[in-house]
């Protein structure tokens, strides 16, 4: 496969954010392409961005552009690196200028989990105590728990992964939702308790997914990625970032997803919620995988039909007076 890089090898630099969960995740896309280019050299270039800094704010109120990933793009956009990895659903839906979505790897559990307190640890959602603290800073979670389990109280929780579980152990919280992937790639996958189905909340678009950012105008890189990537999460993904950015929703609201590819039919299921939970807007369409960002496009505009731009409208509205 090495055959579709022309060149002769050379020193390919990895920009990724230092946390836990991104080195990991760097690492592992390093060594796959390490495998592919045995005569290339790889070197990863650790960065902190204004969310690994910015801990005493809720992240639905610093707003989405790219709290996660500016700091790496613009590394890439000076020529300092030619690559950076991350989890998808962290990567904004439209890209600066220069830069692309060059490669989506195969997707992992895109669910979220339910962690809980050692206390609760034979309980799930629906048999937590009255009043239980869930702690988690996800306006799309904290949404759709609510509509479906209203016994529960929803507290903010930042930090990385294991600051967060620290919290929990300490008693501020009886329970934390994460996602499952995060925490299987961590090796922590026995603090899953219960697998949130879908029909109770739907995951954030890209989630489980890596997505790899590089320059527009680099061929080499590109053909270099494509062995990496994988064409059914990369469908689900661009069918479900192009229903996000057409309801030009950042990362940071209340808008959840659901892919399936089966039979040559890809179904994407969206919904928008009220942060009281009260009211969810949800639909589906299905359609060929080639046509992904199309069917998202036509999701997007039913859900605008049914309301969801007034919704999202009054959330911005009351995050930003919060
Ligand atoms: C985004 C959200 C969260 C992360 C919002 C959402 C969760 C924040 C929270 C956009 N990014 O999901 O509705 O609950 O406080 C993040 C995690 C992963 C990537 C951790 C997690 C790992 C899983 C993956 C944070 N970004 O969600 O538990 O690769 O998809």
């Amino acid at each position: 496969m090495s055959s579709t890089v022309s060149s002769s090898p050379r020193t390919i630099r990895i920009a990724s954010r230092k946390s836990q969960l991104a080195l990991v995740q760097t690492h592992w896309v390093r060594d796959e392409l390490q495998k592919h280019y045995p005569d290339w050299t790889f070197e990863i270039q650790e960065m902190s961005t204004q969310g690994d800094k910015i801990l005493d704010v809720a992240l639905a109120k610093i707003g989405d552009k790219g709290l996660f990933t500016k700091e790496l793009e613009v590394g890439m956009l000076k020529g300092e690196s030619d690559f950076a990895v991350h989890s998808l659903k962290d990567l904004p839906t439209r890209l600066p200028e220069g830069l692309m979505l060059g490669c989506v790897t195969e997707r992992e559990n895109p669910a979220d989990a339910l962690v809980l307190h050692e206390k609760h640890r034979d309980k799930q959602l629906a048999t937590l105590p009255e009043g239980s603290v869930i702690g988690t800073s996800s306006l799309r979670r904290l949404a759709q728990l609510r509509h479906h389990f209203p016994h529960l109280q929803f507290k903010d929780v930042r930090g990385n992964l294991n600051t967060r579980l620290a919290k929990l152990e300490a008693g501020e919280y009886d329970a934390l939702i994460l996602a499952v992937a995060g925490l299987q790639r961590l090796g922590m996958g026995d603090r899953v308790h219960q697998v949130i189905p879908a029909e109770i909340s739907l995951h954030a678009v890209g989630q489980g997914a890596l997505g790899i950012e590089c320059r527009t105008e680099d061929p080499e890189i590109l053909s270099l990625l494509k062995v990496l990537e994988h064409t059914e999460t990369a469908q689900r993904c661009y069918a479900e970032r192009a229903f996000l950015r057409e309801l030009e929703g950042g990362c940071q609201v209340p808008i959840g997803v659901n892919t399936v590819i089966a039979d040559g039919v890809l179904t994407l299921t969206g919904l928008v919620a009220t942060l009281d939970g009260k009211t969810l807007v949800k639909d589906v369409v299905s359609g060929a995988p080639e046509e992904a960002e199309a069917l998202g496009v036509e999701l997007a505009q039913k859900l605008k039909d049914q309301g969801a731009e007034e919704i999202l409208a009054a959330i911005f509205a009351e995050v930003q007076r919060s």
